[in-house]
């Protein structure tokens, strides 16, 4: 077992999981929504121009967990939007065995917004990950190829819709992301392309 997976006292075995992306993408609303239990959340008032757009934002993280079955449990962390929190990325990123970058797909500066964050995350750690387009119904064709080029994403690496308020959605984004960490165990070279 590597350091991504813990023993749990009680058997079965627990992972983390990041949650990042740009401002406002829905990264604290996406935890929510699938937590078992109450998430840790340390929302802030916001004072400067991007007030305009929603009134608290994330400042260090959100923490949540959700038991998939009894052999494993995942741990949710999401990371703070505005990048003036950027360190907490890594502190955030230590030991996850994947991660998903969720982009607001009803704006335009998310995706460009998301390129560094991507960077950072890849520099970090080759681990799996997936990107989930929040408050899209689906993916287009045309959408997704933008997509996969502006953020240079091989073609393994899945592109899925979200809704972060849905918990089934919220399900279908994580199992994406499980089923990307079994390919990769199946075939390590391809991890975190
Ligand atoms: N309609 C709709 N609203 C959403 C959805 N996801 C998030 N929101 C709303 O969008 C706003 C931002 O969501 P957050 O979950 O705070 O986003 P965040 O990525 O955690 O934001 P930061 O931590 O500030 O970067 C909130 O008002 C949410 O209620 C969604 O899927 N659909
Ligand atoms: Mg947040």
């Amino acid at each position: 077992m590597n350091r991504s997976a813990t023993r749990r006292k009680h058997g079965g075995t627990a992972v983390k999981i990041v949650v990042t992306g740009p401002f406002s993408a829905g990264k604290t609303t996406l935890i929510r929504t699938i937590s078992e239990i109450t998430v840790l959340s340390t929302e802030q008032d916001i004072t400067d121009s991007t007030r305009s757009r929603k009134a608290a934002t994330t400042v260090a993280m959100d923490f949540g967990r959700i038991t998939i079955d009894r052999s494993l449990v995942l741990y949710l962390f999401g990371t703070p939007g505005q990048d003036r929190f950027d360190f907490m990325w890594e502190i955030l990123g230590e030991g996850m065995l994947g991660y998903v970058l969720l982009l607001d797909a009803s704006r335009e500066d998310s995706l460009a917004e998301a390129v560094g964050i991507l960077a950072a995350f890849r520099k970090m750690a080759r681990v799996p990950f997936v990107v989930a387009l929040n408050r899209s119904a689906g993916v287009e064709p045309a959408d997704e190829e933008r997509i996969r080029s502006v953020l240079e994403l091989d073609e393994d690496v899945p592109v899925v819709p979200c809704d972060a308020t849905d918990r089934e959605s919220v399900k279908t984004v994580l199992l994406a992301l499980l089923y990307s960490v079994i390919d990769a165990i199946d075939q390590p070279a391809a991890a975190g392309a």
